[in-house]
């Protein structure tokens, strides 16, 4: 009976604790797994679950693998996750342990960047006061027990708004936003000085408001973004201000001459203030994200407002002209147009109520809202998201928001699965998509939305090009402290669908052999990519990818561009990287085989010498192909040699046939 027991025992143990390495190989490993989401351990005991929240992603020693930076609060520590696709499982490590001793200078949250451009990715540290932010960095400085070391820097800048980040001055380096109260300020290493954002301000190209705008404050929780919306692959600035939207063109900048100083070079104006699109009436935007929603080739806004109690949910369509054919991808980089300065979405006041871009945020029938964290109590620097992620890598994102639950009043993890609509949809020659609630959509989702989740992110366990899943819930233990679990999540869900990873590193390095392996976490966010696929029944989809920033409150995006491709059974051709260069750079490669991870390297300003390497990563379809082929070439070829023998033999019989005629 005894054994019985134990037997049992250990087969729900084996049950219920998967890992990573178990779902790997299954071409050649015949597991009876189901296609479905298991939770998985990845390699933290149980009881150390407890670490803290996810801030942001990086790959931080260089070996391709995305770490993971959690935030303690409660030892106002900094904790990394080293990703090792060796055991597959999470190297845990505390850097700078007695760095922010401080209690009352919490950490607030983490931003990787290449801060003094040496290709060692750095942490941004936000930390939050009483009169708002201060920033400081961590640097990378050389290995230690074969992991990165990092040194606090003296550099501390207050910020009266969580800082962002992008290459604002067009020199491959990532700079940081700051605010005072009357200006918006650009810090960038190497600089003594902050540069006064409206120096980079173009005003012949600016609607009159710009000098106003630039002191306007910018939203606590903000959402602003270094992100190509005029499909010209140049990254522009959208900011989220007390005013409204904010769009900020990036124009094309020619060459400077060679003679130019640091200093002339780095205030070339290079923004044209377009549009504020108001949020009018009292509406207050609550969270805002940048994504591809109907796969068209074009970056849509989607945002969530709140008006009289009630939130509702915008899906503007990018409607910049549709980059159908090949020579309009990343369109007009080189010159600026009237066109292509326009702002590409529907403005606020125009939305109607009549159009499907405005839909109430609901449940079936039932209205729903966004956690508020400020009901957590917590100090705690996370703002209500959209965190999109293509999970069945079939080109159309869905997206995981965390909605309140009046009946609980706690937070629940709500997948949101996009969908095509054909009535009510305004656009006539574009595929309208909506986000619908889909908690239970089968494949045992619910294991993530049954959860009291208050974040929740996309993750590559293993970078097989498929996502996985992050949460961290939040549970109070016996003298009323947080608990902040953690889980993960693995997605062995069979497809048979593509993707495309990109990952535009700072230009550092060139991808070369040499210094590939150190470089490749220095990653330049602003990338643009745009491609073209082939769908099965074989027309040309325009594709785009966007490198988004990791501020403005932890959006927990990848490093890389993620890119469901769909079913494909062609090449991808015209690939494109575009980074918004002084003179709007881009680069073009063609074919691209589907599945692969793709880095790229802008290496210097002359595009010749931007390299790429590629990496493949078969699927198990491929795998079985290769299989399958191989025996079909057996088989043939056994065909073939009997074939062979027997006509020799058949030779034989009618020559001696023919010879017995003569005797
Ligand atoms: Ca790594
Ligand atoms: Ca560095
Ligand atoms: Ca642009
Ligand atoms: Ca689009």
């Amino acid at each position: 009976m005894k054994q019985y027991i134990l037997w049992l025992s250990i087969l729900f143990y084996s049950g219920s604790s998967e890992s990573v390495s178990d779902f790997q190989g299954k071409a050649f490993k015949f597991t009876n797994k189901q296609s479905q989401i298991y939770k998985v351990d990845v390699g933290l005991p149980e009881d150390q679950m407890d670490l803290g929240l996810i801030s942001s992603y990086g790959d931080f020693n260089g070996d391709k693998a995305v770490d993971v930076v959690i935030v303690d609060q409660k030892n106002n520590k900094i904790i990394i996750l080293y990703w090792d696709n060796t055991i597959n499982e999470f190297e845990q490590k505390n850097i700078c342990q007695s760095c922010y001793p401080v209690k009352d200078i919490l950490i607030q949250g983490t931003i990787p960047l290449d801060y003094d451009y040496d290709g060692y990715l750095d942490i941004l540290v936000v930390l939050g006061y009483e009169e708002g932010f201060m920033i400081n960095i961590l640097r990378q400085n050389g290995v230690q027990n074969g992991y990165p070391n990092f040194d606090k820097t003296q550099e501390k800048y207050s910020s009266s708004s969580y800082p962002f980040v992008g290459d604002f001055l067009g020199n491959h380096k990532t700079s940081i936003m700051i605010t005072t109260e009357t200006q918006r300020l650009v810090v960038q290493y190497g600089l003594q000085q902050p540069i006064d954002f409206l120096d980079l301000v173009d005003s012949s190209c600016s609607i009159k408001d710009f000098e106003k705008t630039v002191s306007a404050e910018l939203l606590n929780p903000h959402f602003s973004s270094f992100v190509d919306v005029s499909s010209d692959c140049r990254a522009d600035l959208i900011i989220t201000s007390d005013l409204g939207i904010e769009y900020w063109y990036t124009k094309y900048v020619p060459s400077v001459v060679a003679e130019s100083t640091d200093q002339l070079l780095n205030k070339q104006p290079r923004f044209c203030l377009q549009m504020i699109d108001a949020l009018q009436s009292g509406a207050e935007l609550k969270t805002l994200d940048f994504v591809d929603i109907n796969f068209d080739g074009s970056i849509d806004m989607i945002y969530v407002f709140q008006r009289n109690d009630i939130q509702n949910l915008v899906i503007n369509y990018n409607q910049y002209e549709n980059p159908n054919n090949p020579p309009n991808l990343c369109q007009s980089n080189t010159k600026d147009s009237e066109k292509s300065m326009a702002y590409p979405y529907s403005e606020f006041s125009l939305l109607g109520t009549a159009t499907k871009l405005v839909t109430p945020l609901s449940n079936g029938d039932q209205a729903v809202k966004l956690y508020d964290y400020k009901k957590l109590d917590l100090q705690l620097a996370l703002a209500s998201f959209i965190r999109f992620g293509d999970y069945l890598a079939n080109g159309y994102p869905g997206a995981f928001m965390i909605i309140y639950n009046e009946t609980t009043f706690k937070p629940n993890i709500y997948y949101f699965k996009n969908v095509p609509i054909s009535s009510g949809c305004e656009l006539e020659s574009r595929m309208c998509r909506q986000l619908i609630v889909d908690n239970d959509p089968g494949d045992h989702f619910y294991l993530i939305t049954q959860m009291e989740g208050i974040n929740v992110a996309f993750f590559d366990f293993g970078e097989n090009g498929r996502l996985d899943f992050l949460v961290n819930s939040i549970s109070m233990d016996e003298d009323q402290k947080p608990r902040y679990n953690l889980a993960a999540f693995y997605n062995y869900i069979s497809l048979d669908a593509f993707f495309l990873k990109a990952l535009g590193i700072n230009g550092q390095c060139a991808a070369d052999e040499e210094s590939k392996i150190s470089c490749q976490g220095s990653l330049y966010y602003g990338a643009t990519y745009q491609f073209r696929v082939t769908d099965i029944s074989g027309s040309y989809k325009p594709a785009a990818g966007v490198q988004l920033y990791q501020s403005a409150y932890s959006p927990l995006q990848l490093p890389y561009s993620y890119m469901g491709l769909g079913r494909t059974n062609n090449y991808i051709e015209n690939f494109y990287l575009g980074i918004p260069l002084l003179n709007g750079q881009i680069r073009q490669w063609t074919p691209i085989i589907p599945n692969s991870q793709l880095i790229v390297s802008p290496y210097s300003d002359n595009t010749k010498s931007w390299t790429l390497s590629i990496f493949i990563e078969p699927t198990e379809a491929i795998l079985v192909v290769v299989i399958v082929t191989i025996i079909i070439l057996f088989v043939l070829g056994g065909i073939i040699i009997w074939k062979h023998i027997k006509e020799k033999e058949d030779d034989k019989k009618n020559q001696e046939q023919f010879f017995q005629m003569f005797r």
